[in-house]
């Protein structure tokens, strides 16, 4: 685009003070700077001034008409439960016709865990020390030689850790995957603006730009042509999940099976809360329509509410396990359709430069960042299918430095999921109250990924190895 006419955008928009120190930028940059500018989409931050800067930041809710989400409750002992037994049939067919592809959104920069490097660099396993990354690849490859199918993984960088990413699986030679099936893309970017929801300039020739949330990843994976790659490979599911979780079950036949067999656009895993204020979503219905309200906007009292018999109400957790259609992400992120992700605020510290064009790092927050959550589809999915997951089997999320969610608390839980499939396989390992053993112990997803193939694999063991502290089963 002319610079004339760049400039006259910006000045209609409000946003003429970018191009303050412009020719003091020398060819280069000035070229940079532009392109920068040329991407960013000056109604949609018109809107989200209109919206999401004045007044409330909070979402207008009318919460008495809030009700919890209906879900598939898990059975005693789900191979035996005509239901799910059939669901499973339907989803093991289906991976193994190669319907199925696996997504991590991994474009969070994971500030809270104070790890100065892409999170699933972290290393989480409790004997071998696997980072997050290899104990998910390892996930998929094992599904994959189970079902005798190729499972192509997508991941989402952001443009922060994007390259480290990339990196990191060449030096780890794509942890034994077909470099073909791992297809990385990039989230997009939102210009971050102040309170008067004016563009932060970082340097003369840069304004801040942030990651637009896991959200973004519709969006981005029609931009990138992931879709159109799995459109190509005749793949319509994909099981989305988060970076944090090493316990998360990648190719789950029972969840694919619901999402198939109920028809539904997006279907989502629910894990009964373990306290009421848990950091988790909340799944309801409003309106009519499911959805997923953020713990920090559900007020306290309704965090809390029970039932007559003393159960939570709104104890449906969403805990970002979810399956998507491919069309469906194409109607919501490919420009086409007027269906699209709402932007949510987030006040942040923004560094900025002064009148004098110096650097100046705020205590508090001065600016607005905008991001999209994937869950925000959920009301727009056709029938939207929940089922209820195993949380000791599923989901131990890493992210604190330390108490709750944290290193700590996720080895424990892998550790006491191995004794739990030892016990089953008919051995005898010393656990505490809470299951944990008191012997380090871990199995490698190659060995087995879930209770039933631990069993079947560790029975059919000429040699077993000695249960004694670092056993790693593989
Ligand atoms: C998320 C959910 C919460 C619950 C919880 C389960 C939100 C707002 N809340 O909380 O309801 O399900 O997880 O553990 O999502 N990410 C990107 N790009 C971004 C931002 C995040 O890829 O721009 C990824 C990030 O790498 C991670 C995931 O999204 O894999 C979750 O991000 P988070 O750590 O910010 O989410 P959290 O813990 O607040």
């Amino acid at each position: 685009m002319e610079l004339e006419l760049l400039r006259q955008n910006f000045e209609s928009a409000g946003q003429g003070h970018v191009f303050k120190y412009f020719n003091e930028l020398d060819e280069a940059e000035k070229n940079t700077f532009l392109k920068q500018l040329e991407q960013i989409d000056l109604r949609e931050i018109d809107e989200l001034k209109a919206t999401l800067l004045k007044g409330n930041s909070k979402i207008a809710l009318d919460f008495s008409k809030l009700e919890p989400a209906p879900f598939k409750p898990l059975p005693q002992n789900r191979a035996l439960d005509e239901e799910w037994r059939k669901a499973k049939e339907v989803g093991e067919e289906a991976i193994r016709a190669g319907r199925l592809a696996a997504f991590v959104v991994a474009g969070g920069q994971g500030t809270r865990l104070g790890f100065n490097a892409p999170k699933g660099l972290y290393k989480i396993t409790p004997v071998m020390n696997k980072s997050l990354f290899n104990v998910f690849a390892e996930k998929i490859l094992s599904a994959s030689r189970k079902y005798g199918v190729r499972i192509p993984w997508l991941i989402m960088t952001s443009h922060i850790n994007d390259a480290a990413t990339r990196a990191y699986f060449e030096e780890n030679s794509f942890f034994g995957l077909n470099r073909d099936n791992v297809i990385f893309f990039t989230q997009g970017l939102m210009p971050a603006v102040d309170s008067e929801g004016k563009f932060i300039l970082e340097d003369k020739g840069k304004i801040v730009m942030t990651p637009d949330g896991h959200g973004g990843c519709l969006r981005a994976m029609c931009r990138s042509g992931a879709i159109a790659e799995l459109d190509r490979r005749g793949i319509d599911c994909i099981s989305y999940f988060q970076v944090d979780n090493p316990l998360v079950d990648i190719i789950d036949p029972y969840f694919l099976g619901f999402h198939i067999l109920g028809k539904s656009e997006m279907s989502s895993k629910m894990i009964p809360k373990a306290y009421p204020s848990e950091k988790v979503g909340h799944f309801c219905v409003l309106d009519g329509k499911y959805c997923v309200v953020e713990y920090s906007d559900l007020p306290k009292e309704y965090q809390e509410m029970r039932n007559a018999d003393g159960s939570l109400k709104f104890v449906a957790g969403s805990v970002a396990i979810h399956i998507l259609d491919t069309a469906f992400v194409s109607k919501l992120g490919g420009g086409s359709s007027t269906m699209k992700l709402p932007f949510h605020r987030a006040d942040k510290k923004i560094p900025y430069l002064d009148s004098d064009g110096k650097l100046v790092k705020p205590e508090k927050p001065n600016g607005v960042k905008f991001e999209m959550f994937v869950f925000d589809a959920l009301p727009m999915a056709k029938s939207p299918v929940i089922i209820e997951g195993a949380r000791a089997d599923e989901f131990s999320p890493v992210k604190n430095a330390e108490g709750l969610d944290s290193p700590q608390t996720c080895k424990k839980h892998q550790k006491a999921q191995f004794a739990r499939w030892l016990k089953a396989a008919g051995e005898n390992i010393e656990v505490d109250s809470d299951g944990v053993p008191s012997i380090n112990v871990e199995v490698s997803p190659l060995f087995a990924s879930n209770v039933s193939d631990f069993v079947e694999r560790w029975k059919a063991l000429n040699t077993k190895p000695k249960i004694s502290d670092g056993l790693y089963i593989a």
